[in-house]
């Protein structure tokens, strides 16, 4: 399919580069990696022409600002961030938009730069690397906690979406996982982590306060899709502290859009088409930590959507999601 929009799409900066180093695949192509991860230019273009991604919607690597434990060196980070994708976006405004990098230490800050990156630089929402490390590496912050509600009203005014991406658990709250640093990664622990977070804010109550909230997820839904008949099923006969007015599954259907970002596998597309309304889900490579090529050469063959929605998944969903000034 040609014109395919893409927004779980990384970029690096100097400062966030070493982050990743461990995520980029065998030693011998780190050079590569590096290479593609800090360049928004030709060569990311050339390999969204190759693939049929006309429009990508920018986001800085994972952790990024969310393990910078100071507040006021995550706020230079994200500034940094936020230029260079802003730069990116000047240079190619019909290839490119942003989602705003945010320091989320102080909710009142985080609104800030949100407002100043949407309003100002023309930003389309933002991408948060789940909880915020704060001061110290141990305490960390979950956007469910009570402090955050004046960020999301923020969010709610603003009418962008939040892209919530994932991280790795800190050791210390993961022993589950000793001894086997790989199921703490991307393979396992990344959708754990962000699954659970994500279902937090449903049984927070979040919903209810702010109901034009958008959540964008990745990879087909960080395997909640799957779970979610039986989340609902086992919570009529217990709700321990559950705290959202309706079952979950409504929260998670109404305000979670899901993006196709490295999980290219029709099984799992068909689960999540099967879950959510076909009009919140929507085509992303993941590119660097994916390549473009996997991600469109399965999106473009596969049989399990119509060419009707293809166009819708791959494209205008996307169009609507943002508001953007494509066709
Ligand atoms: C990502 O940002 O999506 C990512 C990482 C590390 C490994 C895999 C991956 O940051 O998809
Ligand atoms: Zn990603």
């Amino acid at each position: 399919m040609k014109n395919k929009i893409a927004f779980e799409e990384h970029f690096a900066i100097e400062e966030t580069l070493e982050q990743t180093r461990s995520f980029a695949g065998d030693s011998g192509v780190w050079d590569d990696f590096t290479r593609e991860i800090l360049d928004l230019g030709n060569e990311r273009l050339e390999q969204m022409d190759k693939t049929g991604i006309e429009f990508a919607i920018l986001s800085l690597n994972a952790p990024g600002v969310q393990r910078i434990l100071n507040a006021g060196e995550a706020m230079n980070v994200a500034k940094k961030a936020n230029e260079r994708m802003a730069e990116a976006v000047a240079k190619h405004p019909g290839r490119y938009a942003a989602l705003a990098a945010l320091p989320m230490h102080d909710p009142d800050a985080a609104s800030k730069e949100l407002t100043r990156c949407v309003r100002e630089l023309g930003f389309k929402g933002c991408m948060v690397n789940g909880f915020q490390q704060v001061d110290s590496a141990e305490n960390v912050k979950y956007y469910d906690l009570p402090e955050y509600r004046s960020f999301w009203a923020t969010v709610s005014e603003l009418d962008v979406p939040f892209y919530l991406h994932p991280r790795m658990q800190i050791s210390s709250r993961a022993p589950i996982y000793d001894g086997h640093p790989w199921l703490m990664s991307s393979p396992w622990g990344f959708a754990v982590e962000t699954s659970i977070h994500s279902l937090r804010l449903c049984g927070s109550g979040l919903f209810d306060d702010y109901p034009k909230l958008r959540i964008c997820i990745g990879h087909l839904g960080e395997n909640i899709p799957f779970g979610l008949w039986r989340i609902d099923a086992r919570m009529k006969f217990s709700r321990r502290a559950y705290r959202g007015k309706r079952p979950l599954g409504d929260y998670f259907r109404q305000h979670f859009h899901i993006t196709t970002s490295g999980n290219f596998n029709d099984p799992a597309f068909r689960c999540t088409l099967e879950t959510i309304d076909n009009d919140k889900i929507y085509f992303s490579a993941d590119y660097p930590f994916e390549r473009m090529e996997d991600a469109a050469d399965w999106y473009d063959a596969t049989k399990v959507i119509s060419e009707e929605q293809k166009r819708k998944i791959g494209r205008t969903n996307a169009i609507k999601l943002f508001k953007l000034a494509l066709k």
